[in-house]
């Protein structure tokens, strides 16, 4: 195995685009690969996916990063994925860095392949397919080619470093073909999924041309795990309608030898250090809200990547219409909503870009007052020790996408607030996280007076009544946190029973 002398540029992390990839990795070049000791009862943790979390510096990372990071010191094991950096070659030289007792392994990318795969496929095929947006499929032979090509070449690089009894746990809509790709190459661990975004309806799910075998590669895994219900009955039913897989019970299905485990292992965050965050508030964000406090405003809060599928224009809208079923409220309540930019390499990010930019001026420029700006609107990444006490003194958390898999920023709001004194979270239906966070206000994102209602009711709720919504909540995500799904995952596959040969082939 060879070490670069110098790592790659990566891209810029707002180009990376689950929660889990929220920090990009910098390959420490003076790194060499030492042989890992894994623990001989439950096995290594190999952790796939696109791009990897940093192990080094995960202090301003998501939860999800932090908890999945510290999971992999503690149990040993690697995380592998792609460095980030556009203008590689593809199956070229590995890059391998030792943290504690674990190692990031991260490979590089040819620019055919981060146009065709990451691009391509992965955001301008399976995600806007996967949120239920076909309008918006740019389907092309040649990324799919692009895709395969790609999970190949990162099987053939990982299957070196996995031992017998390693658990893998491969992570979202990249690498839905990368068990069939690892066994192919002889791998008998037990493999898991997770799919971090929507899976959808058999009949949306069919307009993609290569269902049928994305779906079959998906069978190879011994664990495939999604955020809710709705996700793995929609998997559910396109095996009953269009496969020979057979239905042992709830959640387990007979796929020719092998048994695989279909079932929800909803996402936490890592409720405790957020909540932490908000009482580090830096003079910035301490200013700001001493400022709305003197003047009795309230704020409504957004914060999402600048995605198609957030909702936002419907968000800005309904806001616009709030104020002008209550123009009583102009002056005493702001919007605050922040946005940076995501994959605007592909055609339909510019789009959203545009459209909101458009309705954030019209807007402000229609109500907006010398001494009051109703959208404050903000396209560009904040830390989090920022986000975290400007959600607490937010009266309003606006969580409203048109189709999300879960939705962080939901949990973190709510793990932000003051237990004596908490906002309302109003939240899209159609979030992942309304299945679990049934004390939200709940709206249909597309229904903008409806949402403008809702707005008004959580501006104007009672004290008593916030509190037992927000206690309730509370209670949910401090439970069931990112700790915990995690051990729901590694516990379902550690239990697997999924692959047939064991013990590990050698790969060729
Ligand atoms: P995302 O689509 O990225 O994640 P989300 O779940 O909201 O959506 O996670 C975003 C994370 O990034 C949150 O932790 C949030 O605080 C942070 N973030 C957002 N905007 C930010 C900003 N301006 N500055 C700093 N941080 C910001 C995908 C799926 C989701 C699923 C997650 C996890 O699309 O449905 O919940 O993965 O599985």
């Amino acid at each position: 195995m060879t070490q670069l002398s110098s790592p790659p540029s990566p891209v810029p992390p707002s180009d990376i685009p689950s929660a889990l990839a929220g920090t990009a990795a910098t390959p420490d070049a003076s790194a060499h690969l030492e042989e890992t000791g894994g623990d001989a009862e439950t096995g290594r943790l190999v952790i796939v996916s696109n791009r990897v979390a940093n192990l080094r510096s995960t202090g301003q990372a998501g939860g999800l990063a932090v908890g999945l990071a510290e999971t992999l010191k503690e149990r040993d094991g690697i995380w592998f994925g792609w460095n980030g950096a556009p203008d590689g070659v593809t199956g070229g030289e590995v890059q391998v860095e030792r943290v504690g007792p674990a190692e990031q392994v991260t490979v590089p990318l040819s620019p055919k392949d981060v146009a065709g795969y990451y691009l391509g496929y992965a955001n301008s095929v399976l995600w806007p397919l996967f949120h239920y947006r076909l309008d918006l499929v740019d389907y092309r032979p040649a990324f799919y080619e692009s895709y395969q090509r790609v999970n190949e070449t990162f099987a053939r690089q990982l299957a070196p470093f996995l031992k017998d009894d390693d658990l893998i746990w491969v992570h979202d809509y990249h690498l839905i073909p990368l068990a069939r790709c690892l066994r192919k190459a002889g791998c008998r661990q037990r493999i898991g999924f997770f799919l971090h975004i929507p899976f959808p309806p058999p009949d949306i799910l069919v307009a993609s041309p290569n269902h049928a075998e994305l779906v079959e590669a998906l069978l190879d895994y011994d664990v495939i795990g999604f955020q809710t219900q709705a996700d793995a009955v929609n998997l559910k039913a396109y095996l009953a309608e269009r496969s020979p897989a057979v239905q042992l019970d709830d959640t387990r299905f007979r796929v020719g030898t092998r048994t695989v485990t279909i079932d929800r292992f909803p996402i936490g965050i890592d409720a405790k250090g957020f909540a932490a965050m908000t009482r580090e508030a830096d003079d910035e964000v301490q200013i700001d809200l001493m400022r709305r406090q003197v003047l009795g405003r309230r704020q409504i809060i957004g914060v999402d990547r600048l995605d198609y599928s957030k909702g936002l224009p419907e968000r800005l809208k309904a806001f616009d219409r709030l104020m002008a079923q209550h123009p009583e409220l102009e002056k005493s309540v702001t919007y605050l909503q922040v946005a940076p930019p995501t994959r605007e390499k592909v055609g339909a990010y510019g789009d959203i870009r545009a459209e909101l930019e458009a309705l954030v001026g019209a807007i402000n420029g229609r109500l907006a007052d010398f001494n009051w700006t109703p959208i404050r609107y903000i396209h560009r990444s904040v830390d989090r020790a920022k986000l975290a006490p400007l959600m607490r003194g937010s009266q309003v958390g606006f969580v409203t996408p048109l189709r999300d898999g879960m939705n962080l920023v939901a949990k973190e709001y709510v793990a932000a607030q003051d237990p004596a004194d908490p906002g309302v979270l109003v939240l899209s239906r159609f979030a992942g996280a309304a299945e679990e966070m049934h004390e939200a206000l709940l709206v249909n994102p597309y229904d903008i007076d409806e949402m403008a209602r809702t707005l008004y009711q959580a501006l104007t709720m009672p004290l008593a009544e916030r509190r037992r919504r927000h206690e309730a909540l509370l209670d949910h995500v401090m439970r069931h946190d990112a700790r915990a799904w995690q051990e729901a995952f590694l516990a379902a596959l550690s239990g697997a029973t999924g692959s047939a040969a064991r013990p590990q082939q050698a790969p060729s």
